[in-house]
């Protein structure tokens, strides 16, 4: 029975449907049965080319996403990575003991190393050892993540237990917790998972009716459902997102329209505009009202940041005992 849950946003964008189908909604649900800490990481958002000028409002638009979309500041513990240094404190005393030659076979660093053009700076590199010490700082047990980050996981189980064998039992040995929702891909690119940074990829959970409706009806498709092909992913992305927000007797019908090729994609992409809206309109309602009490969101995360940092420091005074670096 896990005690802790941990996980992480990046401030790098808009947070979208993706972010909340594969984790804030089970992020929501996880803070009701254990005590849970969810942390805006812009130290990690900086490991790749950055607007320092959007940083700011990045954060808080992720702050006010998040909550607005069901993590409850009375619940958990939301705060941003940065106010709390011993993350990065941390980071380094575990880069002394992982070894460069894991890092460099973690593939979200070789996908994103092969995406910047200039020179792949030493942060990127080490992101997996910043995500091993966001997580063991808290001693957290349960990690809910996309099945993109179990490298990264399986990793930090590892440094976990080098500090263990060599220091003392310091760490418990955190698992993933394997989102259940499936990927929502790009709708410009349905080969592409969506993402905060591929602009025109992503329906944004703030985004007003009118541009869900020019995103959806703009989504790739085919020319029609075939007996010979299987189906595209574009399409088969518009059935994913149906079955997260429509009705099951809706999803049924369209299956049956699909597999009996009289499906048109105009009907099914205007349904899925209306359920979307639907589903979205209390998260934009909340977010509205959050964004206009800017003091509100700044003292949940000032608050989340000291309930933090008194885990933090304990786990930290603990280290450096153990290391002699007392
Ligand atoms: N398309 C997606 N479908 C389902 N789940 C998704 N997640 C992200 N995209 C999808 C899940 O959202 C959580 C937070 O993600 P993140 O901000 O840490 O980074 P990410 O996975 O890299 O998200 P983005 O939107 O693609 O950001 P950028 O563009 O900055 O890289 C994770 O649990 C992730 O699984």
């Amino acid at each position: 029975m896990p005690n802790r849950v941990f996980s992480g946003i990046q401030p790098t964008g808009l947070v979208h449907i993706g972010n909340y189908l594969g984790a804030i909604k089970a992020w929501a649900n996880l803070q009701h049965r254990f005590e849970s800490l969810f942390c805006i990481v812009d130290y990690h958002a900086i490991t790749v080319p950055f607007e320092p000028g959007l940083m700011q409002q990045n954060i808080f638009d992720a702050a006010v996403a998040n909550i607005a979309a069901g993590l409850d500041p009375e619940v958990a513990t939301i705060f941003v990575q940065s106010h709390v240094p011993e993350h990065t404190e941390l980071a380094w005393i575990l880069n002394t003991i992982t070894p460069m030659g894991r890092l460099s076979h973690m593939t979200q660093f070789k996908e994103k190393s092969r995406q910047i053009s200039g020179e792949v700076n030493v942060g990127l590199f080490d992101y997996p050892v910043l995500q091993a010490a966001d997580i063991l700082l808290y001693k957290a047990d349960l990690v809910p993540v996309g099945q993109d980050q179990v490298q990264h996981i399986e990793l930090t189980r590892d440094i976990a237990r080098k500090f263990n064998v060599t220091f003392g039992d310091t760490f418990p040995s955190p698992r993933a917790q394997l989102s259940k929702a499936a990927r929502i891909m790009a709708l410009g690119d349905p080969t592409k998972k969506m993402s905060k940074s591929l602009p025109g990829s992503y329906i944004a959970l703030t985004d007003p009716p009118e541009r869900i409706r020019e995103l959806v009806m703009r989504a790739v498709t085919d020319t029609g459902p075939s007996p010979e092909t299987d189906m595209t992913p574009g399409v088969a992305n518009l059935f994913t997102m149906l079955r997260e927000f429509s009705a099951p007797d809706t999803v049924r019908e369209y299956e049956d329209a699909y597999a009996s090729r009289t499906l048109r994609y105009s009907d099914l992409k205007n349904t899925l505009v209306e359920d979307i809206i639907a589903a979205l309109a209390p998260i934009r309602a909340r977010a509205s009202e959050l964004a206009a009490s800017p003091q509100r969101v700044h003292n949940i995360l000032r608050d989340g940041a000291e309930k933090a940092k008194a885990i933090a420091q304990k786990t930290m005074a603990e280290v450096k005992l153990k290391m002699g670096l007392v």
